[in-house]
């Protein structure tokens, strides 16, 4: 299921450089995308922080997900991902809006929200009844 994501998301991303064919570097930013932000989120038994994270519509951000804990961790947000452009270097490490973060690990993904309030949890089972529930207001 993941290598199919992985080859889905290859394929978009093949798509996207033939349909900037004029550009011959389609990965990098463009001189006015302006500064990168870096947004921290940490996971931890069994919370987000912030448990709300607030973004601005067309910014360019570092999304850092840094797991605390010693069991995996996801950060399930599908509507946020699904509505962002998300770096095609960084495609892989969405899988069906999920970044999956280890036990002690980080995952940064580099992308631009879209504006909207949607949706953020953990799917491992129990997780979000514990507490891992968020939002992403993007305004
Ligand atoms: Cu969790």
């Amino acid at each position: 299921m993941r290598r199919f994501s992985i080859i889905l998301a290859i394929g978009a991303m093949a798509l996207c450089t033939a349909g900037h064919a004029s550009q011959p570097e389609a990965a990098a930013p463009s001189a006015n995308a302006g500064a990168e932000t870096e947004q921290r989120v940490e996971l931890s038994n069994f919370d987000f922080n912030p448990k709300e994270i607030h973004l601005q519509a067309g910014h360019s951000y570092a999304l850092v997900v840094a797991n605390q804990a010693s069991g995996g961790h996801n950060f399930s947000a599908r509507e946020f991902f699904a509505a962002s452009k998300i770096q095609a270097a960084d495609a892989a490490l969405v899988t069906d809006g999920e970044i999956e973060v280890p036990a002690m690990s980080t995952r940064t993904v580099h992308l631009v929200p879209a504006a909207g309030s949607y949706k953020l949890v953990c799917t491992h089972a129990g997780h979000a009844f514990l507490g891992m529930r968020g939002k992403i207001v993007v305004e």
